[in-house]
């Protein structure tokens, strides 16, 4: 496997005119060694295997209600309300996604550094990392929306020009996330495959697919037969539990009709050798607070 990438040949084709393939994903999910970091030979096999790890206590109780403070603080503040950064709901308005909070929130650019989160990145990517996307996520009780099944690194190869899946995500749940107030699904080995997306990408997409995603999603056909063969997991835990997962999982999330509301610290890291190009599958690259293109490895 060499570290450079030919940026001009499209290794993941997608948004296509027509129906298209799924296609073997030939690179690796742990790009690092047991010895690089602090997961262990098993937990990396796992993770290579499923395409996700879910720790618990990976923040204490007593940080949670500290970022549960700042993240409160946040959606509060009627500039980050007004900010260009925030996403807020389709039919309530409300806050539903704050991106870029590493610039919005010293305490949350702090965590994006700390060893917990910065080592684990390095490990499974075997480099250094930055970050391409962060945000903070609000699921309110009784009118969350969710999300349509997914793979992030679709829309990130096609919108973002990030030429192989090589990032990796991690969610930190500041809520308890029960079965029922919408956490995430995900396919477990899903992120084996690349699937095809028919339908090309409108220009602007981002200002609507952040609420609802449209664009680069499976066909009915394609979920259903992925969903037979691997079968649905889901991401249930205590406040301070840690979702590791895989750029390319296919995942997704219900409504949440319950009164429990679910709110999340996201943070995406990619690797320094998987720099961000041109789009693959898009009129235009995305602002740079959905997809940075500031590329300093976090230090
Ligand atoms: O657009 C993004 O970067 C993220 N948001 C959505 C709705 N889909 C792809 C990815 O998870
Ligand atoms: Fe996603």
């Amino acid at each position: 496997m060499t570290a450079t990438i030919d940026p001009t040949t499209d290794l993941y084709p997608t948004r296509l005119s027509q129906p298209g393939a799924v296609i073997d994903r030939e690179h690796p999910t742990v790009w690092g060694s047991p010895e690089d970091g602090p997961f262990d030979a098993a937990a990396l096999k796992a993770h290579e295997e499923r395409g996700f790890t879910i720790l618990e206590d990976f923040i204490t109780p007593d940080e949670v209600e500290g970022y549960t403070a700042e993240l409160n603080r946040l959606a509060a503040d009627p500039a980050v309300r007004d900010d260009h950064r925030t996403v807020t709901e389709k039919v309530s308005g409300e806050v539903r996604s704050v991106f870029e909070v590493q610039k919005i929130s010293e305490k949350l650019d702090a965590l994006s550094r700390d060893p917990r989160l910065l080592d684990r990145a390095r490990q499974l990517l075997g480099s250094d990392v930055y970050l391409h996307q962060t945000r903070i996520n609000f699921m309110p009780g009784f009118k969350g929306t969710g999300f349509y099944w997914h793979s992030d690194f679709e829309t990130w190869h096609a919108e973002d020009g990030m030429p192989i899946p090589r990032a990796v995500s991690c969610s930190i749940a500041l809520t308890r996330n029960y079965p029922f107030n919408g956490g995430l699904m995900v396919m477990p080995g899903s992120h084996r495959s690349f699937i095809q997306c028919v339908g090309e990408t409108p220009e602007n997409n981002h200002a609507s697919s952040l609420k609802e995603q449209k664009i680069g999603v499976p066909t009915e056909d394609d979920i259903t037969r992925m969903a037979g063969q691997l079968g649905v997991d889901q991401f249930t835990g205590p406040a301070g539990s840690a979702l590791w997962f895989d750029s390319n999982i296919m995942h997704g999330s219900g409504n949440n009709i319950t009164p429990f509301p679910r709110s999340n610290i996201f943070m995406v890291f990619n690797s320094v050798e998987n720099t961000l190009t041109e789009p693959y599958g898009a009129p235009a690259p995305r602002p740079e607070h959905i997809a940075n293109r500031d590329f300093t490895p976090l230090r």
